[in-house]
């Protein structure tokens, strides 16, 4: 399949999916074999054993790598097994700068596991892609960062960074997580790695956590193969089949959710009791001109700042009957969470502050369910929280 001529939705059913040759079953079979038989010894057919490769793996490898315009695709067990794997390529002495709003797991890999082997990271907010020079030395070996950032929703422009990357030598790794390659495919825009936590809109259905990197780049792939089966962060046949599943209503789905996300977030715009909506897709959102740029849909994550101590922040999210409290995002279901005290509370409370992640401030994942039950819950919340 010439995955270069094919549109997305298509892909997202088809690539890496050839019928099985031998029952033509339509649906990619899970193989569960741990290992592979050899005719003679060191001279396996195809597979050899399942922590260096298996084909329902191999399947969804191929169709992260065709979604995300790349070359190479590798599938791990968690979006921080995927990050974990890329840094292990680093060696101590040697320098990241990322951006400054990134996963609460993310930023405790850097500060927690990295920091200890010995790899600094500088953390910088890269809105002003200039500020990338600053923070450069010359130990960097890697530049991070997710776009739109999680929890702030902030944008930054990949074409940018990549091309300032690019003259310093330096790889560009980008978290794709929030957009998903529906939205936007930082690989065709300079970066040289994308990375997920397919846990989210890629498998989209809250019942698979996996992760993946993509490549285009022949010497980064080789490394991190290498490191994929050296430490073997890899998931299981049956969650790469149900990724796979996930994957073939990946275009629809982001399109749904958007829409309803943008209806929300219009709403909560002008509601009392809220201060701030951050959405790419609202004219008010500063790097609105750079949403239309660089993303084909605002997204279907919404974070609101509530004019709410948080005490009524709780009571607003636990209000809540349609929209799940819980961590994650991406999924069919819409979910609510507080980021201060849930998806990142590890990062230290200055820091939070600093980036604007307050008492007040709730983010919304926008899943399939019906639009006007969605604000109908929130006015409810808006109710018991007495705002
Ligand atoms: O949870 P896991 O599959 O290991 O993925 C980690 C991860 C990586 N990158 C981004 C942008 C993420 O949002 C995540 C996980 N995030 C959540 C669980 C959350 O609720 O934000």
């Amino acid at each position: 399949m010439h995955s270069d001529k094919l549109g997305l939705d298509t892909l997202a059913i088809h690539a890496g999916q050839e019928p099985d040759p031998t029952h033509a079953a339509v649906m990619q079979p899970i193989v569960m074999a741990s290992t592979f038989a050899q005719a003679e010894p060191g001279k396996p057919k195809l597979f050899e054993y399942s922590r260096s490769g298996n084909p329902t793996r191999q399947a969804l490898e191929s169709c992260l790598a065709a979604l995300e315009g790349g070359t190479h695709g590798f599938a791990f067990a968690s979006g921080s097994a995927a990050t974990l794997t890329l840094l292990h390529t680093l060696k101590p002495g040697d320098h990241i700068v990322s951006g400054d709003d990134v996963y609460g797991g993310t930023f405790r890999l850097f500060d927690k596991v990295l920091k200890p082997m010995g790899v600094n990271t500088t953390f910088v907010d890269l809105r002003q892609p200039e500020r990338l020079e600053s923070a450069i030395t010359p130990q960097t070996r890697l530049v991070w960062m997710e776009t739109p950032t999680n929890p702030m929703l902030k944008l930054f422009d990949i074409e940018a960074i990549a091309a300032r990357c690019k003259t310093h030598g330096i790889p560009l790794a980008v978290d794709n997580t929030f957009a998903s390659p529906v939205i936007q495919q930082p690989l065709k825009l300079g970066a040289a790695i994308v990375v997920h936590s397919t846990t989210k809109y890629i498998n989209g259905h809250s019942d698979v956590v996996g992760g993946a990197l993509i490549t285009s780049d022949d010497a980064i792939a080789e490394r991190v193969g290498f490191y994929q089966n050296a430490i073997g962060g890899v998931p299981s046949p049956f969650d790469c089949y149900m990724v796979l599943r996930g994957i073939k209503t990946l275009p629809v789905r982001m399109r749904h959710q958007a829409q309803s996300a943008e209806i929300l977030a219009r709403r909560l715009e002008g509601r009392k009791g809220v201060k701030t909506v951050h959405y790419p897709g609202l004219e008010s959102h500063p790097d609105h001109a750079l949403a239309k740029r660089q993303m084909r849909l605002p997204g279907a994550m919404v974070s609101v700042d509530l004019a709410a101590n948080v005490d009524q922040a709780k009571r607003f999210l636990s209000a809540l009957r349609i929209f799940t409290l819980a961590e994650s995002l991406g999924g069919v279901e819409s979910l609510a969470e507080h980021p201060a005290i849930m998806t990142h509370a590890s990062i230290p409370k200055e820091t939070r502050d600093a980036i604007g992640i307050g008492d007040g401030l709730v983010r919304l994942s926008v899943g399939l369910e019906d639009v006007e039950d969605l604000w109908a819950d929130l006015e409810g919340a808006f109710a018991a929280a007495a705002l």
